[in-house]
């Protein structure tokens, strides 16, 4: 979709989207928006079921030759993958040897009309990584660092069981912020937050009528 295309879904997708929905502030240029997506959760957990169909959820294995506690899968023209050789965006899943499978018109509305929430009318995002945690998954301390254009912000989307979400600084020793975040919750991250540290607390034991055992995470990029 073109960045114009963007911001018409944004105008129309922000009314009824964000008719709940309360805003925090975490630092410069980054905003949690509590609730924005929790109307339209049932329809994107169903989306991300029609993608795991296609390019199934795995564990990836780093350079180093650990496997990640978190199952990743993705959708979008690229995805973002990492294996024995590095870190990048990839237009095909190699587990499937094909093409990532599209992102869904329901992805793109929520995405576009949260970015456009908090200031970016014209985020386009052309890849969406998919995170599954079960108990015990976490993601540590890390900056988001293998997009071409820095300009652009990242969406977030939270889905089911709740996280402790870890908030950096610039620096890794910075201290991070505790921050929680709950199913529905969306988060935008751009410009001076762009390459903050940030990770995500082991998942605790629960149960979300969404997801049940899970928590998904929806993380929208302008790669290329
Ligand atoms: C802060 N995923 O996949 S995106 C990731 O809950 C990742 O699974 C998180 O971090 C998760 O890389 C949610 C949170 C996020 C993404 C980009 C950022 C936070 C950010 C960029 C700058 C600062
Ligand atoms: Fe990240």
């Amino acid at each position: 979709m073109t960045q114009n295309d963007a911001a018409l879904f944004a105008v129309g997708a922000a009314q009824w989207l964000s008719a709940s929905s309360s805003r925090t502030s975490l630092g410069r240029d980054a905003v949690q928006l509590k609730g924005f997506a929790t109307a339209a959760a049932p329809e994107l957990t169903a989306a991300i079921k029609s993608v795991a169909a296609v390019s199934p959820f795995r564990h990836m294995v780093t350079p180093g030759g650990w496997p990640m506690s978190v199952e990743m899968t993705n959708c979008g023209d690229v995805g973002w993958l990492t294996d024995a050789t590095g870190y990048r965006y990839d237009s095909l899943d190699p587990d499937t040897g094909g093409r990532w499978p599209a992102m869904p018109e329901s992805f793109l509305r929520v995405a576009t009309a949260a970015a456009a929430a908090a200031g970016f009318p014209s985020f386009a995002p052309d890849a969406c990584l998919i995170n599954r945690y079960a108990p015990g998954a976490r993601l540590s301390l890390h900056q988001d660092k293998d997009e071409r254009d820095f300009s652009h912000p990242i969406v977030s989307v939270s889905l089911g069981l709740p996280a402790v979400f870890l908030w950096g600084g610039s620096k890794r020793a910075d201290k991070p912020r505790i921050v929680a975040l709950h199913s529905g919750d969306v988060v935008v991250w751009g410009a001076a937050s762009r390459l903050n540290f940030h990770g995500v607390k082991a998942l605790s034991d629960g149960n979300h009528p969404l997801t049940g055992t899970f928590r998904l995470n929806l993380t929208f990029r302008h790669a290329l």
